[in-house]
């Protein structure tokens, strides 16, 4: 039997790639870099998973002399702790809802006895800001473990997140599902050995998902009022 849900958060509880792209260009702007990466530029940039990683990556692919890259790649700790500040108090004022259908699937399955976890590439406080600010001051205790972040070295498509949050639940992989709505997601979960469904949004549609137990536009209709 299935004893565990494995939640990616970005893309899948919480369409949040919007907010974290005006939270990157806000922490851009602070520091007058003059950068500002568009929704087409975002969605390219996407492929590399992490934000800390993803600035990293982009500052190499500009032609810079060395000295001026050396100063800015030393700079992406200070450039990621304001996005992620940035990030948070627009998700702490309620700018992020869950996406369809994922209050009712976690209360559903919390109440049959099921276990949560997560497993993402985020950073910490911005999943504890998204728990709090869509399923209350509570909705962290929900989750029986979260892995995410720098927790691992690889990140995703790297399976690291998924087997350490499967090592944390005691579980082998046939005891759990995994929830995703990326290509990489769907690398690291599959990688990890879990059946996974993918429920794709704008930044990750299109993407070759063949190797998923299944994959649906949403996790179903509007949430049934909570009691
Ligand atoms: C989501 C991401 C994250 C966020 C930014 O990947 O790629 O990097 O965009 O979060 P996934 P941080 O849904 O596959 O976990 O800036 O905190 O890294
Ligand atoms: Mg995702």
């Amino acid at each position: 039997a299935i004893e565990a849900l494995v939640f990616d958060v970005d893309g899948t509880l919480a369409d949040t790639e919007e907010a974290h792209r005006v939270a990157f260009n806000l922490a851009f702007e602070r520091h007058r870099l003059g950068w500002s990466w568009s929704r087409s530029d975002y969605r390219r940039l996407l492929e590399v998973s992490g934000g800390k990683e993803r600035i990293a990556s982009y500052i190499d692919s500009l032609p810079l002399p060395p000295a001026e890259r050396a100063r800015l790649r030393a700079l992406v700790p200070t450039l990621h702790a304001d996005k992620t500040r940035f990030y948070t108090s627009a998700v702490l004022d309620g700018g992020v809802p869950l996406r369809e259908g994922v209050a009712r699937l976690v209360h559903e399955a919390v109440e049959a006895g099921c276990r949560l976890a997560i497993a993402s590439t985020t950073t910490a406080a911005n999943i504890h800001a998204l728990l709090a600010a869509t399923l209350g001051p509570r909705g962290l205790d929900l989750f029986a473990v979260v892995a995410c972040g720098d927790q691992v070295r690889a990140k995703k498509p790297a399976p690291d997140i998924y087997r350490l949050a499967l090592a944390t639940l005691g579980l082998t992989p046939e005891r759990a599902v995994a929830l995703e709505d990326s290509v990489h997601g769907l690398r690291a979960a599959t990688g990890a050995g879990l059946w996974t469904l993918v429920t794709p949004t704008f930044w990750t549609e299109g993407g070759d998902f063949t190797a998923a137990g299944l994959v649906l536009p949403g996790l179903g209709g509007p949430d049934a009022p909570l009691a």
